[in-house]
């Protein structure tokens, strides 16, 4: 079908879909698609939110939380780790070779170093600044996210039509000590269904956690609603729950078996970057609050 290869992924990661899209041209699965797809945006030490760079908690510590979900339902996540650079890595660690799915804290960054990762401080000085520019009021809002690089979510489709995605996050800037948010956990940042479709999120986890947003959007998807629709019903879900929405934002995004894909928001300012056809494009995505 010509509608595969394809990645999408939220925010704008051009870098990231190229690689992800170039592990696809050689032939190889979507898995591999997305983890090196989301380490390209884990070492970007600009962007905010992810790895290298990322915004601390509270108490100044960079934690991160990851997930990887592969076409035959296999899952591995890690949560509330810390000095390591790619985090998504970790957790395809965590579903190959552990009994497991989901390691936290201590025990992942044991494991994380039997497999060979090297600890690396990952609180930069423009981190650490902003994070010291925050402690002077300590204000602790949820903040609308408008940056371009946020929370990377990505799905893959190779040729065969199979699908993988991914999720990794530094988690919100300025949580509290030991919060985890929507994107490691099955289901609320990222879920994959192969003979349906998949869906991550990015945004204030909470909500998206509290809705279980991305396995709501596979299910929608099995009942016949588009990647489009599935999301729509999805950002909807979180409106009807909690007349807040005007103070937070989420963006989700989906992909069905025919290699249709979907997108929304609640907010201006979220958008998406698809590699399909050979164009690797950053889209605007359309958002209920007009
Ligand atoms: C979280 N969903 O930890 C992530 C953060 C994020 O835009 O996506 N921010 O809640």
């Amino acid at each position: 079908a010509e509608n595969f290869p394809l990645v999408i992924a939220t925010w704008n990661v051009k870098e990231s879909t190229a690689e992800a899209w170039r592990v696809l041209q050689d032939g190889k699965s979507a898995l591999d698609a997305v983890e090196k797809g989301c380490n390209i945006e884990e070492a970007n030490a600009e962007g905010q939110s992810v790895g290298i760079g990322g915004l601390p908690d509270r108490d100044g510590n960079v934690t991160l939380d990851a997930c990887i979900m592969d076409s035959n339902g296999n899952y591995g996540a890690v949560v509330y780790l810390q000095n390591f650079v790619h985090p998504i890595s970790v957790a395809r660690k965590v579903m190959e070779k552990t009994p497991h799915v989901l390691l936290a804290g201590k025990g992942a960054e044991q494991f994380a170093i039997s497999e060979g990762f090297e600890k690396t401080n990952l609180l930069t000085e423009a981190s650490k600044k902003a994070w010291e520019e925050w402690k002077k009021t300590s204000q602790y809002k949820p903040i609308i996210n408008i940056e371009n690089h946020d929370t990377i979510g990505m799905l893959a489709v190779d040729k065969n039509g199979d699908i993988s995605g991914g999720c990794t996050t530094s988690g919100l800037a300025y949580k509290m000590a030991g919060r985890v948010g929507d994107s490691p956990i099955i289901g609320s940042g990222l879920f994959i269904d192969n003979e349906i479709g998949g869906a991550t999120a990015t945004g204030l986890g909470e909500e998206v956690l509290k809705t279980v947003g991305s396995f709501l959007i596979v299910e929608l998807m099995r009942q016949g609603k588009t990647p489009q629709q599935a999301c729509e019903e999805a950002i909807g879900r979180i409106i009807k729950k909690n007349p807040n929405y005007k103070d937070f934002q989420v963006g989700y995004i989906a992909v069905n078996k025919k290699g249709e894909t979907g997108y929304y928001s609640i907010h201006e300012g979220y958008s998406v970057t698809k590699y399909q056809n050979g164009k690797n494009e950053n889209i605007p995505s359309d958002f209920y609050n007009k």
